[in-house]
């Protein structure tokens, strides 16, 4: 008897990747933790964005979530920095690189609590970068204290209730004039792999505060972090979807007069799909709102709640040579004689 192979097709995307090049080590974090979810949709997304895994560089600092990079593309350059400073380590290496296209995984605690200086300054410096914070109200790592983001009145066992208000992440990056602030939820796996496909095309620093459940130290029920809040109270402005610049937005898939199109920096578009409310991501004051209420009622408002494509980024700001600075040769970076002695006869 003869035995018949089926052949397996790999679906190879338009840079003839299959979605194995983009996937990273196995994960050694706590099966059902939120952060393999993320992991996932961030391998779903840079497959289906097309992007080269070694044209990306990610960034951590310390944390369960800060260990999600090994977790996809081990193609890619990474750099796993000090608790709370992955922001000036991406600051650093993408000012030097700026072919790369840069992710920066952090947690709660890595960006909420010690790390919230950094945080603030690269948010308001437009770095181009996606930021993801995988929140889930805990230091996860360290046994699950209360993180900032934690809420008044929680109780865990051995630390007692949380007696302090918790910091809202995507507020702070507004109050921080960020240009781009998104929220979802681990357990809403398409909304976030669209809004990580959209931060990937924004040209400045793109917040994404995700809650992600810790399913070993903050799961309660009660916990606004857990499963069981998200998928109870998740409370989506608009259905997203990303079109790269290459693809028509057709009007079978979108209904006119149901959707707003906010257009990127390289022509990419995100289509909102009106639910209940007409949402509008360009007003900072709805924004502003939308956040205190959901916080008010105990909503977990999700989707793009704020962007603005045009605020210049931190490469603008400094007038950037199109060419990487650690591309250039020395004869390129180095002035050349008669430009130093100009320099030098100017302080004479
Ligand atoms: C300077 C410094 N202080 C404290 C620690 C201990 N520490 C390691 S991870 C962590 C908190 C991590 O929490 P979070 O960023 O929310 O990540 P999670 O594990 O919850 O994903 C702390 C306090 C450290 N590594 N370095
Ligand atoms: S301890 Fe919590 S945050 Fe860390 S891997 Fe386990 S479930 Fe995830
Ligand atoms: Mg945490």
């Amino acid at each position: 008897m003869t035995e018949t192979i089926t052949p397996t097709t790999t679906q190879l995307n338009l840079v003839g990747m299959s979605k194995a090049d983009y996937r990273g080590a196995s994960s050694t974090l706590c099966q059902g933790c939120g952060h393999n979810g993320i992991a996932a949709q961030i391998v779903a997304a840079c497959y289906e964005l097309n992007l080269i895994p070694e044209d990306v560089v990610k960034f951590s600092g310390i944390g369960c979530s800060s260990k999600s990079p090994t977790y996809f593309m081990s193609r890619s350059f990474s750099f796993n920095g000090l608790h709370g400073r992955m922001p000036s380590l991406a600051e650093g290496s993408l000012f030097a690189d700026t072919s790369l296209k840069g992710i920066g995984l952090s947690g709660d605690g890595d960006s909420a609590s010690i790390g919230m200086g950094q945080f603030k300054h690269i948010v308001r410096r437009n770095l181009p970068m996606v930021y993801i914070v995988e929140n889930n109200g805990v230091y996860g790592l360290t046994k699950g204290q209360f993180s900032a983001t934690a809420e008044k009145g929680l109780s865990i066992k051995k630390q007692g209730k949380n007696p302090y208000l918790p910091v809202d992440i995507a507020m702070e990056a507004l109050a921080a004039n960020a240009s781009f602030v998104a929220r979802s939820f681990a357990g809403d796996p398409r909304q976030v792999k669209e809004l990580i496909k959209a931060a990937f095309s924004h040209s400045g620093t793109a917040v994404l505060d995700i809650i992600s459940p810790c399913v070993t130290f903050g799961n309660h029920e009660d916990s606004l972090h857990s499963y069981a809040f998200g998928k109870e109270h998740e409370v989506p402005l608009h259905e997203i979807n990303f079109v790269p610049a290459r693809e028509e937005i057709t009007v079978e898939d979108f209904e006119e007069g149901t959707e707003r199109d906010v257009t990127l920096h390289d022509g990419s578009t995100i289509v909102l799909k009106k639910l209940e409310t007409d949402y509008d991501p360009s007003n900072k004051f709805e924004a502003l709102r939308v956040l205190e209420e959901g916080n008010q009622k105990n909503w977990l408002v999700t989707g793009l709640i704020y962007v603005d494509p045009d605020v210049p980024s931190m490469f603008d700001m400094y007038n950037l040579p199109d060419k990487a600075l650690n591309r250039m040769k020395e004869s390129e970076l180095r002035p050349d004689q008669n430009s130093l002695k100009k320099i030098n006869a100017s302080f004479a």
